[in-house]
This record gives C-alpha cells, sequence and structure tokens, in this order.
C-alpha cells in the first residue's frame, strides 16, 4: 500500500461515524445483598454455602453470530448432588438458577410483564421483556419439557443454552442471535438468581420455595403465600456495583400480601437496566 493510501486509510478510521455496536455491556452488583428484599436467610442445609447466590458481576459480549453471558457469583460454584448422575444428566453444578430478562424494545404493550412461574415478580409495562436466558444445571430436554408443561405462554420467548461452562466462581453460556435478536445498547436487562429446585411445587418452573421459616431445602424471611418474590438477587440502580445498589434492590423487591387473598396482594416490580 503506498502512503496516500495509507493516509487515506487513515483518515477514513479517524472519521468514521461512531457506530453503537454492542460489544460488551458489564453489569456490577455489590455483595450481601443475597437476601432478597433484605430479609431472606438461605436453606439451613450445609450445601448453601454463603455467597452461592450472591450476585457479583454479569458480563454480556457480541461474539458475532452468538451472544455470550457471563454470570460471576460470590462463591465458588459447586456440584454437591452430582449434576452428572442426574437422568437426563445435568451441567456440572447444582444449586443456582440464573434467568436473564431481556427487553429488547422499552415499549408498552411489547413482551411480557409477568415473570416465569416460580418468580412472583413484574416487569413494568414499558419495560415488558422479551427474551429469557435460563443457566440452570438441568439438562435442556428437561428445561425445554418443563418449559412446555408450566410456561406454556411464555415458551417461544424461552431461550435454553445447550451447554453451561462453569469456571470457578463464573457461569458462562452462548446464545445463538438467531434465538435472541441483534443486540444493541438500548437493550435493558435483569438478572434474577433463583436456587434449582429438581422437586419444585407443581406450578413453578425448577424454583426453591421462599418461605416465612426456612428449612433444610426452603429459603426464610418470605412469606408462606406466593405473594413474595423469590429473586435471592437482582441487579439494581445503575448496576456498577456501588453500595446503594443494595437499597435500591430491597426496595424494587418490596410486596405486600393479603393471606390466601391474592387479589389483595402485590408483587414487587423490578427495573430493567438500561446502559447506553
Ligand atoms: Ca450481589
Ligand atoms: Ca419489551
Ligand atoms: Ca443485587
Amino acid at each position: 500500500m503506498r502512503i496516500h493510501q495509507l493516509l487515506t486509510l487513515a483518515a477514513l478510521l479517524l472519521f468514521a461515524p461512531t457506530v453503537w455496536a454492542f460489544d460488551t455491556i458489564t453489569f456490577k452488583d455489590p455483595t450481601g445483598d443475597d437476601k432478597g428484599p433484605g430479609t431472606y436467610t438461605y436453606p439451613s442445609h450445609a450445601v448453601y454455602e454463603a455467597g452461592t447466590f450472591d450476585i457479583k458481576e454479569v458480563e454480556i459480549e457480541d461474539k458475532g453470530d452468538s451472544v455470550q453471558f457471563k454470570v460471576t457469583v460470590k462463591q465458588r460454584i459447586k456440584d454437591p448432588w452430582d449434576s452428572k448422575s442426574w437422568t437426563p444428566p445435568g451441567q456440572g453444578f447444582s444449586l443456582q438458577f440464573v434467568q436473564i430478562y431481556i427487553d429488547r424494545d422499552h415499549k408498552v404493550g411489547s413482551g411480557h410483564t409477568k415473570t416465569l412461574p416460580g418468580i412472583n415478580i413484574l416487569f413494568a409495562p414499558d419495560e415488558a421483556w422479551d427474551k429469557v436466558v435460563l443457566i440452570s444445571p438441568q439438562a435442556v430436554s428437561r428445561l425445554k419439557m418443563e418449559t412446555k408443561m408450566k410456561a406454556k405462554e411464555f415458551a417461544k420467548d424461552v431461550v435454553i443454552p445447550k451447554k453451561v461452562r462453569v469456571s470457578g466462581k463464573t457461569f458462562t453460556v452462548t446464545v445463538p442471535k438467531k434465538d435472541l435478536g441483534e443486540p444493541t445498547r438500548d437493550w435493558g436487562f435483569q438478572v434474577v438468581m433463583q436456587s434449582n429446585e429438581g422437586y419444585p411445587d407443581a406450578a413453578d418452573l425448577l424454583t426453591r420455595d421462599v418461605n416465612e421459616i426456612e428449612g433444610e431445602h426452603r429459603f426464610g424471611g418470605g412469606s408462606d403465600w406466593d405473594c413474595d418474590p423469590h429473586a435471592i438477587d437482582i441487579l439494581a440502580g445503575k448496576a456498577t456495583g456501588d453500595s446503594s445498589e443494595k437499597a435500591a434492590q430491597y426496595d424494587a423487591l418490596k410486596y405486600t400480601c393479603a393471606g390466601s387473598d391474592m387479589s389483595k396482594a402485590k408483587l414487587a416490580v423490578v427495573p430493567m437496566i438500561y446502559k447506553k
């Protein structure tokens, strides 16, 4: 290439308009807030080690034909229930179940305001989710079957990655863009940390209950009715990891129960996080 061609190329690169490519988006979350609306406690069995459900960081990266999601928690990811021995075999971890809700258009009437069964939270009408990516230790076939049985109205928008990679404290999944759409920096995200429950309540999609009093395999500090958010940790505020985001989370997860009268209960409405 001749020098003038080089200079032309350099000028082109310099003055090329800024494209809002998606590239990578990173959300951070403070530690010590793995207690839902501020009151939740872990199940009492020893496998639920401190920090297991504490989100620290979520990174979303454009990989060309696919999008990669990385979720990092405070405690090293373990497989105390030997998921590879399940029928069908699981993904190499046991305890967590992460749901990544995505709003692609920020428009009233587009998407779902209700979450998947067993989470008990809502999104605002203009932040309704359009896709949800599941990070679960369950086999893809079981996730598909449970979704079909229990979440039929959402099934076409539930994205189940083929494989979950586990390394240290980080989960990584990759999802083809054909299942998700072409990401832009206008997209909103919310990440809900739950626990994988292989023997869930009849209507719940593989989620662990939150009760008033914790049990060996039940979270505590909530309600025995389905009015409390079954979310142990979420993103909040600007998702920079600032400690003020703890209070923002507890506030977002506020709820009202009215005993068995679910018509009087007020589910928590959680925010999507938009990061331009
Ligand atoms: Ca956290
Ligand atoms: Ca939407
Ligand atoms: Ca949080």
